[in-house]
């Protein structure tokens, strides 16, 4: 008769081993080793039907009991090494919220924006709107309309950009065209200012660019004259350049105002030099242009203004070049944050 195997040296080797793995990668070679399908427990379990018939019972009952005790070491160990597992990651992964975050980058608004704003702001508070219309316009709305027929300089190829293939279609060279849609479309009176881009084959110069920023305004109105364009004419330049602001109109020619003047407020540099700076256009609306749009003119009079914002940035913040304000260069722009 043969001696029953000894399964309590199998069962103490085999908890041994899962006590001794150091990983889960060590345990689950323990586990193979020892309960896989080739383990010695696992062969001894298999075999147990060519054992004589008195041992068959014990032996089952004994390796059977081995068995479930060296599962249940490895549940237990693969429990602990899983938590220490993960207590090393969150150790070595930890986020420390109280740290000071990385600074986001803001933008600022572009100087013409900021600028726009601010005469937005002034006109609205006199009463006036805001219109807005195409930058791709017919010769009516930018020339015809406003008394400068075909044939005057300003329709010339040199001064105005046209779109290929049409004599009535241009980007508009003023937002005036604007003003006149407004008038096709709504009876006096109107206060409104229209800023807005605009294009000219124009840049001679480091103040001049072939696409530039005005605002133009104007109001009909019963009884409006020059007296009434020269008091709104100063109280936007006080507004917008100080208190002390002085205005000076001098005649000038526009074809779409009569009579016409130049304007320029009063300006103190650097070096306490006093002088005058010519900033606007502006004339009482000519009777032509009331009655391309339908107005009578023998009841409403109005006057109407215009200036390059453009001009009015440089002057405010000292720019010398018009081109700044178009190249999006960061290192310009940050400085008006
Ligand atoms: C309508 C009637 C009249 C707008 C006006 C000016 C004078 C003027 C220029 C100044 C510099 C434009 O940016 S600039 O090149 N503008 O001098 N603009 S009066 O007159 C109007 C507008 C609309 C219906």
């Amino acid at each position: 008769m043969s001696a029953p195997p000894d399964l309590s040296a199998l069962r103490e080797e085999a908890l041994a081993a899962v006590a001794a793995a150091r990983d889960l990668a060590a345990l689950e070679e323990a586990r193979v080793r020892h309960l896989g399908r080739r383990s010695p427990l696992a062969e001894l379990l298999g075999s147990i039907g060519t054992l004589p018939p008195e041992q068959r019972g014990p032996v089952g009952k004994e390796g059977n009991a081995a068995r479930r005790a060296v599962e249940q070491a490895l549940t237990t160990r693969r429990e602990a090494l899983e938590a220490e597992e993960m207590g090393a990651r969150l150790a070595a992964e930890r986020v420390d919220v109280t740290l000071p975050g990385d600074p986001w980058p803001s933008g600022s608004l572009h100087p013409l924006t900021q600028v726009r704003r601010e005469v937005e702001e002034i006109f609205l508070g006199m009463g006036y709107r805001i219109a807005d219309g195409p930058e791709v316009e017919t010769t009516y709305h930018n020339f015809t309309a406003l008394n400068t027929p075909e044939g005057h300089p300003a329709w010339s190829l040199a001064d105005t950009f046209f779109v290929e293939g049409r004599d009535d279609v241009i980007l508009r060279a003023q937002t005036s065209p604007v003003q006149v849609r407004v008038m096709e479309s709504t009876p006096p009176p109107v206060y409104v200012i229209a800023p807005g881009t605009v294009y000219r084959r124009d840049d001679v110069d480091a103040t001049h660019s072939p696409m530039f920023h005005q605002v133009e305004g104007f109001a009909v109105d019963e009884g409006l004259s020059l007296a009434h364009l020269k008091g709104t004419l100063l109280a936007f330049m006080r507004e917008l350049f100080g208190r002390d602001r002085e205005i000076r109109l001098i005649p000038h020619f526009f074809p779409f105002t009569e009579p016409s003047v130049d304007v320029s407020v009063s300006w103190t540099d650097r070096h306490g030099n006093t002088g005058w700076l010519e900033v606007a256009g502006a004339g009482m609306v000519d009777p032509n242009v009331f009655r391309a749009v339908g107005y009578d003119p023998e009841r409403w009079t109005g006057f109407a203004f215009g200036f390059g914002l453009d001009r009015i940035v440089m002057v405010r913040h000292g720019i010398p070049d018009i081109r700044l304000l178009f190249e999006g260069d960061l290192r310009f722009l940050e400085q008006f944050s």
